[in-house]
């Protein structure tokens, strides 16, 4: 047995949409000396992990390809989980990445030491000259603390690790959350569980879901002329991201848009007393927007109960809420979404001098273009600070980032830089002009806390602006901006 090779010139960690794509670039750009870390055995990240009955994207699915690997195959408008993920597997084995992938490596911690990054993973060490995390925001599952919920007897498990193993027909069901993933799996389990209690703590805004079959002839068509698929994709985007942007910034012209929303919940709602709990107390837009035709129908069955009282503690047979009531389950559900403003990353980096990323973001996640950190030297964060999106297709911001730290590799290579570090001020000013955009927005002043928000109320995960800005924004990779060795 040959023993594993440890130093690679670029280590990738993670195999969602953004280390697949960073690995099919470095490989198209003709760098070979790269390994991609994953923890799991197989590729997928969020699309491996989140298998939760109806599960689907919510972002159109012209959008949700990489520009480099079109996929005309596409079932519906709204593409499920499994389609997804089997397109990452394409990916990956079309452009042949996985023989660079170590599946089951957890990466526990990762040094800067003087010139290179040493990685400790859950099997083996590694050391490279550059770290490219595409660890994602939404790979750790959030997991409520609630008063007595070690002492539950029942059943318990999280969206984003479904146990699969479990018939749910004839249960108690609870389920807490009442985010993008619990409006997708309530109506999937609602006709099979015995009882489900929905315990929501602040209700969504949901619009209808223009969902429809792509036909066969439309496949053709995207097969046989694949610039059709890309002014499709185009059209979208501007669509969206006008109307989505353009509302944001006006809060009173979202109250409009808010009506869509509010005549879908009296279609499908028609008790009154059952719409009142359902609907929101903040401005539409303040939170994602949820899509759905079915979530309302389902809750309105006479099995399901929501309930809108804070929970005060969780006992060994069911949960007791703030008004006393005991409501008796026999197990539960966790739809309370991901650490992104806690990011696990936070703890396991240490940059110059061995400060924590967690540290350096005393004041909040923040990187140069949501990709460089300063302290961090050669070290570059695929999806950092402020470049999610709530409006449109996240793989387009993806391939921005990656077109970029592709730029900063070879600008290292033609002007021989062993090391790039961003400039704090430099880091600072990108900074300060992302968080004055963000105020007067939908997001800031639409009476909401959400995940886009950190402890201190400060929005540190979502892009403000058009997507095609950011594109413009990270072209090129400008040294001038870095301390360089
Ligand atoms: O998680 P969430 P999610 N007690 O954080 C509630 C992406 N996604 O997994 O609103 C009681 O949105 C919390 O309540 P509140 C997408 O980006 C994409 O649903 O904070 N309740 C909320 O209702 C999405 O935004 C797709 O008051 C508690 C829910 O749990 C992101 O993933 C599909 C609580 C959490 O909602 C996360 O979505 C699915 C507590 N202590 C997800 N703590 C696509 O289709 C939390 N909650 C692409």
């Amino acid at each position: 047995m040959t023993a594993e090779r440890q130093h690679y010139r670029i280590v990738v960690i993670g195999t969602g949409f953004a280390g697949i794509g960073m690995a099919v670039r470095l490989k198209q750009a003709g760098y070979h000396d790269f390994v991609v870390l994953e923890r799991a055995g197989d590729v997928g990240g969020t699309w491996r992990d989140n298998t939760y009955p109806g599960c689907r994207c919510d972002v159109p699915s012209h959008l949700y390809s990489f520009s480099f690997a079109p996929n005309p195959e596409w079932s519906s408008t709204f593409s499920p989980q499994p389609e997804i993920e089997d397109y990452l597997h394409q990916v990956t084995n079309g452009f042949r990445v996985r023989p660079h992938i170590r599946f089951g490596r957890a990466v526990e911690s990762a040094h800067w030491q003087e010139d290179h990054w040493r990685i400790h993973t859950s099997q083996g060490d590694f050391t490279a000259d550059l770290l490219l995390s595409g660890m994602g925001p939404l790979a750790e599952p959030s997991y409520p603390k609630l008063p007595g919920i070690e002492s539950f007897e029942g059943d318990v498990f999280h969206s984003a690790q479904w146990n699969h193993d479990l018939d749910l027909s004839g249960r108690k069901v609870a389920v807490i959350g009442t985010g993008a993933s619990a409006i997708q799996f309530v109506p999937a389990i609602q006709p099979e569980v015995e009882e489900l209690h929905l315990f929501q703590r602040t209700p969504p805004w949901v619009m209808p879901r223009p969902d429809r079959k792509i036909t066969g002839f439309e496949k053709a068509v995207f097969r046989r002329f694949p610039l059709t698929q890309k002014a499709v994709r185009a059209g979208i985007y501007w669509g969206r991201e006008s109307m989505v942007l353009g509302f944001a910034k006006l809060p009173a012209l979202m109250k409009q848009f808010q009506k869509i929303a509010e005549n879908h919940l009296a279609q499908q709602i028609r008790d009154p007393e059952l719409r009142a709990r359902l609907t929101p107390d903040f401005t539409l837009g303040c939170k994602r927007v949820l899509i759905s035709d079915d979530y309302y129908p389902a809750i309105a069955q006479p099995n399901v109960e929501v309930v809108g009282d804070g929970i005060a503690e969780v006992t060994p047979n069911g949960i007791v809420t703030d008004d006393g009531v005991k409501h008796e389950v026999d197990t539960i559900i966790y739809g309370t979404g991901f650490r992104v403003t806690d990011l696990p990353v936070m703890d396991m980096l240490y940059g110059r001098d061995g400060q924590t990323l967690r540290e350096a973001w005393s004041d909040g996640m923040q990187a140069h273009l949501g990709t460089a950190i300063a302290g961090f030297p050669n070290f570059f964060l695929l999806i950092g600070p402020n470049t999610g999106l709530g409006h449109s297709s996240m793989v387009f911001m993806i391939e921005s980032q990656i077109a970029y730290i592709l730029d900063a590799v070879k600008t290292m290579d033609a002007r021989g830089l062993r090391e790039v570090e961003v400039r704090p001020e430099v880091q600072r000013e990108f900074v300060d002009r992302v968080r004055s955009s963000m105020r007067n927005t939908i997001w800031t002043r639409g009476g909401c806390t959400s995940w886009y928000l950190d402890s201190e109320g400060r929005n540190t995960t979502i892009w403000p602006s058009f997507t095609f800005r950011f594109r413009r924004l990270t072209r090129r990779f400008d040294p001038a901006e870095y301390r360089t060795r």
